[in-house]
């Protein structure tokens, strides 16, 4: 009777794994893609148990085309699958929800498909573990509540035993309660799924090493498909991404703002700009489809992260060959962006855009603001403060003196809006 409570105690003090996962058990997963002319957000709903359906969402954004797209969730350790179909309808922005079946925690393939283009992304199925302590706690109070409760019945018969017996149930009572008063400080259960722990000293496999000294840099080459597009004609821009150590395939991407990478895409003039998501093709290989209506050097930045890794910017350019097309008027924007008259380089500027509509989060974000020097070698991004429903207040430092392109993006109406604007930016003795 007395090691009862001594067992509780060890139990509650023994050490758990500890637990480096940052996404939730259960928690919704949400990837946006740039796929087939569309720009979609794909969203897996959590599960809490295995096998159990699973609901995926499609939200997309206007102009939405007509399009088939099927779904394949893959256990990538057993192969099994489970498929879906889902059509979007010309101008309807969503969401299209279905439901797949997810036989295993662990790791998946989500698998996008539609008649031109494909996407595989990684994904990883987390189901809530039961944390032991919560066991302690329980099972504390339940042995608490019988040796108190028998001790004090049986006080007649043998004093003795039963004086024991209620001590021993406080104890474990007393213990319950400790535990349950200190668990929110205890390391959390690792999920089922989970990825195993990085080895330390042990090299990782596929892509890098992990472990205390983290992940090198990942280099990445941006590549045309045809080497020479055309101005109007659809072209592929690729990015290949390798371990800047091994020179393996990069495939460790972490999801970051709600996508495996962040494309931004310029023409040197800055007069084009696009904000894509690509897809991916393979490990380490990201893609994208484009059409350039005019001739030209374009630039291209994109914001990736490693898992268990800081986040890097990488930047590539291309030639657009022949002749301008029929330009394209950029829609009409009922925005209008308040700059301060003289931002000085260096110190935090809040530039103030109002909205033509509520708006809606985009990335999970209210708002957008990337920043381009004229030369291309500098990008920014950062993220907007709602201020009221319909207008954003984005704060930003400028680098160095001289003229930034700038463009606000934030969705209303299902409709992601690029406001563009200029800053100009100067030193502290001008102002
Ligand atoms: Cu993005």
């Amino acid at each position: 009777m007395r090691a009862l409570p001594l067992l509780l105690l060890l139990l509650a003090l023994w050490p758990a794994p500890a637990a480096a996962h940052v996404v939730a058990p259960g928690a919704d997963l949400r990837i946006a893609q740039t796929i087939a002319g569309a720009e979609l957000t794909i969203t897996v709903r959590g599960v809490s148990r295995t096998p159990a359906p699973a609901v995926v969402e499609i939200e997309a954004f206007h102009p939405v085309p007509d399009l088939p797209v099927e779904l394949t969730m893959r256990s990538t350790e057993t192969g099994r699958a489970s498929r879906a179909a889902v059509r979007l309808a010309a101008g309807r922005a969503g969401p299209y929800r279905v439901s797949m079946q997810v036989f295993r925690a662990g790791p998946h393939e989500l698998e996008v498909r539609t008649p031109a283009e494909r996407s595989v992304l990684p994904v990883r199925v987390l189901v809530p573990a039961t944390s032991p302590w919560e066991l302690v706690i329980h099972g504390g109070f339940y042995v608490a509540g019988i040796l108190v409760v028998g001790g004090l019945l049986t006080g007649g018969t043998s004093r003795r035993g039963s004086a024991l017996a209620v001590r021993a149930g406080v104890l474990a009572g007393v213990v319950a309660l400790t535990v349950a008063v200190v668990s929110p400080q205890l390391p959390e259960p690792v999920p089922d799924g989970a990825a195993p722990m990085a080895e330390p000293g042990r090299a990782g496999s596929g892509a890098g090493s992990g472990g205390a000294g983290g992940r090198p840099y990942l280099m990445a080459a941006f590549s045309t498909q045809p080497a020479r597009p055309a101005a109007g004609t659809e072209f592929t821009l690729l990015v290949d991404l390798v371990d800047g150590s091994t020179g393996r395939p990069a495939d460790d991407l972490a999801l970051h703002h709600e996508a495996l990478a962040h494309l931004v895409v310029t023409s040197a003039d800055g007069a084009c700009f696009r904000h894509l998501h690509p897809v991916r093709l393979g490990p380490g290989r990201l893609a994208v489809r484009l059409r350039a209506d005019r001739p030209g050097r374009y630039l291209a930045h994109a914001e990736l992260e490693r898992t268990d890794s800081g986040g890097q910017l990488v930047t590539g350019a291309f030639e657009v060959t022949g002749t301008a097309a029929a330009p394209v008027a950029p829609p009409a924007s009922s925005a209008s962006v308040v700059v301060p008259p003289r931002p000085v380089a260096g110190r935090p500027t809040t530039v103030e855009v109002r909205a033509g509509g509520r708006l809606q989060p985009w990335l999970g974000m209210p708002g957008h603001l990337i920043v381009r020097d004229r030369e291309g070698g500098f990008l920014g991004h950062v993220h907007a403060t709602p201020t009221r429903t319909t207008a954003l207040a984005f704060t930003f430092s400028f680098p160095a003196p001289g003229t930034y392109l700038a463009w606000a993006q934030y969705v209303t109406g299902s409709t992601i809006e690029t406001v563009p604007f200029t800053v100009t930016v100067g030193t502290e003795s001008e102002t």
